[in-house]
């Protein structure tokens, strides 16, 4: 096989000081931070669909990306040469983790069977290429709102056949994930929402989705597949409204129709922007519930209304993720999947480095940072101390559910008045953030 990449030798850590532009200036893989390798705190995927199916087209306009080892066919050998290609990217990244939709690994084809085929002879080679890299798959998916079959959705269609069509695609990526060992599988929901409610029966398209993600709960038990579930919020687009809006309801939906246990949230960066909240608010939605599972690490731009899915190069969101998510204990099943495509402009090949290597080391340094914080600890202190009141007296007593309306009416009676509030801080703490930044 040609090299894709012929001038792109194994990407390095060379350190801050470093003006290599193809070279990590902060992550570095095997360092140890907060008691893990970088490695194993940010398990980085690279995501299918961006970056080797992307072609820069936008609504006004045709694609313009070059990718001189892509014939620009449809076929099964195309998308297997496609698939060599990605692996020598991944590998000279040094990125652990890849994730796809089945769409973009394989071609769809004349029928259901011939699809399922497809998917099959490419998979084989990417099994291959896991195996001679051990680059692994963090989640595979099904595309569910591409082909013009699903356009009033797929578990939320007002047509039954469409619905059956996607249980059928479901159950085919489920098996291809479970066959190339994926550590999980993603149910993002395309066009589950609605454009309008007056074409809309809300009630039966909600029960319809769970009833979907049951039979897919209980397909996953039968072929023996322990890998996580994910839901990924986003509150519209292409729909005017996602019932997966945003992860308070999407746990919600999950907690109403019994299927909390079996799945955890893939929070994405831009979808919170979308939706109205930072991505650490998604983040501590997540976690309070015990659900944050995984994140789409992208960025959005805060004057543009739509999922441009930048890669993420800013200290802050780095930062302000990795606290919620140390906070939490980490990222388990899940990783820092750069759910991110280059711009339209940033055309040749070699930028696919440059935005991935730019990624990588805004997630390290946040990393670093909010170790940093963690350690030095008078973030955490403060937050202790301002609940103090909760700690014993009455707030304990109400906090173990031992006390009454009228406890506390007596309690209040003979107390007079609340205890005087302390400050919030928040510009004490904003400096102190940026001790660390
Ligand atoms: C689209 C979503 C999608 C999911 C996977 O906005 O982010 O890319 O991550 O289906
Ligand atoms: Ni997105
Ligand atoms: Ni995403």
């Amino acid at each position: 096989m040609k090299s894709a990449f012929p001038n792109i030798t194994k990407i390095q850590y060379a350190g801050p000081q470093s003006r290599e532009p193809l070279a990590f200036k902060h992550y570095n893989a095997d360092e140890i931070v907060a008691g893990k390798t970088m490695r194993d705190h940010l398990r980085f995927a690279v995501v299918y669909w961006h970056t080797f199916r992307g072609t820069g087209s936008d609504p006004f306009g045709a694609g313009t990306m070059q990718r001189p080892w892509d014939d620009g066919s449809n076929s099964v050998s195309n998308a297997q040469n496609r698939a060599h290609v990605a692996f020598e990217f991944i590998e000279k990244l040094g990125a652990p983790y890849y994730c796809w939709h089945d769409r973009d690994v394989a071609p769809e084809g004349k029928t259901l069977s011939e699809t399922n085929k497809n998917l099959d002879a490419v998979a084989k080679v990417l099994k291959a290429e896991q195996k001679r890299t051990g680059i692994k798959l963090l989640w595979g998916t099904a595309n569910l709102f591409s082909n013009p079959r699903f356009v009033h959705g797929a578990g939320t269609s007002s047509n039954a056949d469409a619905f059956a069509f996607a249980a059928a695609q479901i159950k085919k990526a489920l098996e291809v994930t479970h066959e190339l060992g994926g550590e999980g599988y993603t149910f993002w929901g395309g066009r589950e929402g609605y454009m309008t409610l007056l074409n809309t029966d809300m009630k039966r398209e909600l029960d319809h989705l769970a009833k979907l993600l049951h039979m897919a709960v209980a397909y996953k038990k039968q072929i023996g597949f322990k890998g996580q579930f994910y839901i990924e919020p986003k509150p519209k687009e292409p729909t005017k409204h996602q019932y997966d809006s945003d992860a308070a309801a999407c746990l919600n939906f999950l907690r109403e129709f019994d299927l909390l246990p079996h799945f955890k949230l893939n929070i994405e960066t831009n979808h919170a922007t979308l939706a109205g909240h930072s991505m650490q608010h998604e983040l501590e939605v997540a976690g309070a519930a015990g659900a944050l599972g995984s994140i789409d690490a992208n960025t959005g731009d805060e004057l543009l209304g739509w999922d441009t899915d930048q890669f993420p190069t800013n200290i802050y969101l780095t930062t302000y993720s990795m606290l919620s998510i140390l906070k939490y204990g980490g990222l388990t099943t899940g990783g820092v999947n750069f759910d991110a495509k280059v711009r339209r402009e940033s055309f040749e090949p070699v930028d696919l480095f440059h935005a991935h290597i730019g990624g990588m080391d805004a997630f390290a340094r946040g990393l670093k940072i909010a170790a940093a914080i963690q350690q030095d600890g008078r973030l955490a202190e403060f937050v202790k101390q301002r609940y103090a009141s909760w700690d014993s007296g009455i707030g304990a007593k109400i906090e173990a559910g031992k006390a009454t309306l009228k406890d506390l009416e007596a309690y209040m009676l003979k107390k007079g008045d609340v205890t005087p509030n302390v400050s919030g801080r928040q510009e004490f703490l904003e400096n102190l953030i940026n001790e660390f930044i």
